[in-house]
């Protein structure tokens, strides 16, 4: 048992963009549900109304450019919420929550397409959440051309959305390896495949690791 999430379970989903996160989450919810347990999904940034305001900051159109150390602390000042608000009393109570992106995602945005220095996002990540780690990763992988053409036929794009293909080739670096470094909660599944593939995919590593 993670001692930093008790009776609960924390799996985030993680991948660049179009990489199938929302398209997996229902089939993971209903994986879970048919075994039982309670389960909560939700979405960084984000999670509570104040979170989702925030998030709404963070991913509008500005008028002006967003510097990157406010972009990194409105990530992290979300995630104090939604962990204080919403998640930690839910692995109290043995919940299963289900989170499209976590703190890799900052690693990989921040970190990777941005530059911004890794001592500040470690410390950050350490103020904000201490020792809580999700249980499990799931990172969804696949070219990053891929993911882009799906992601453009789904609408317009986000701020974030709008940077160019070099900054999601180092976004997409920085989360492998993200991956390499914690091999122990992570695991990598090819999301190029169709959704019926990527998702057996998926419970392949729910049955390997949760199945008693
Ligand atoms: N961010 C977030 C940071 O910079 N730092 C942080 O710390 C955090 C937490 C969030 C943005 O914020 C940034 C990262 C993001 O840019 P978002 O709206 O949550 O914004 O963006 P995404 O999570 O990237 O949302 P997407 O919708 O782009 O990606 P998904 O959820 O991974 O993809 P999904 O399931 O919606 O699928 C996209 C399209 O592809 C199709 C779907 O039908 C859909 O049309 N599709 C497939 N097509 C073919 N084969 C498959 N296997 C498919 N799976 C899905």
């Amino acid at each position: 048992m993670n001692p930093s999430t008790g009776s609960g379970l924390f799996i985030t989903l993680e991948g660049g963009e179009g990489a199938g996160k929302t398209t997996q989450m229902n089939r993971l919810r209903a994986w879970w549900e048919s075994r039982g347990r309670e389960v909560l999904v939700t979405r960084q940034p984000g999670g509570t109304p104040l979170a989702e305001e925030i998030r709404e900051l963070l991913l509008g159109e500005r008028g002006e450019s967003v510097d990157d150390l406010t972009e990194l602390l409105l990530m992290f000042a979300a995630r104090a919420q939604f962990l204080s608000a919403l998640v930690r009393p839910a692995l109290a109570r043995g919940v299963v929550v289900l989170c499209d992106r976590f703190t890799d995602s900052t690693w990989a945005y921040q970190g990777g397409g941005r530059g911004v220095d890794s001592d500040h996002i470690a410390a950050l990540e350490s103020l904000v959440h201490g020792d809580l780690q999700p249980d499990l990763t799931l990172l969804l992988d696949l070219p990053v051309e891929a993911g882009l053409e799906r992601a453009g036929k789904r609408g317009a794009a986000d701020r974030i959305e709008q940077e160019d293909r070099d900054f999601f080739d180092r976004v997409r670096r920085a989360y492998l390896e993200q991956a390499a470094a914690h091999p122990e909660r992570f695991a990598v599944v090819d999301a190029a495949a169709d959704p019926d593939s990527v998702w057996e995919a998926i419970r392949d590593v729910l049955e390997e690791r949760f199945t008693p």
